[in-house]
């Protein structure tokens, strides 16, 4: 019982935290958000990229940071200078970029 409760209390927390102001697109249990911005560095054999993002409508505020890549062959044929359009989606307590393609500034 008390158990279910922390689990209970655990989710609400996760909840109010990610709800945002509700531009992030919810699929299932999934929270993602999409952002647009340049790659201004490629690190750990092309596995994280630094993305000097736009504003994240309810996530964050416009910042260069790196992120993870899901799957490395995400960032096959992107390199530093590119501008893309990319989500990023909450899985294992990390925030990967889960889709990402170039686009025309
Ligand atoms: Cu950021």
């Amino acid at each position: 019982m008390g158990r279910m409760l922390m689990m209970v209390a655990a989710l609400a927390a996760f909840a109010a935290c990610t709800g945002g102001s509700g531009t992030g697109e919810e699929a299932g249990e999934t929270t993602s958000y999409e952002a647009v911005g340049v790659i201004v560095g490629v690190k750990s054999e092309g596995r994280v990229l630094v993305i000097d993002h736009e504003k994240i409508e309810g996530f964050m505020d416009a910042m260069q940071m790196p992120f993870e890549l899901d799957d490395a062959k995400l960032g096959a044929g992107l390199k530093k200078g590119d501008t893309v359009r990319f989500t990023v989606s909450e899985k294992a307590g990390g925030w990967p970029i889960t889709k990402i393609k170039k686009i025309e500034k």
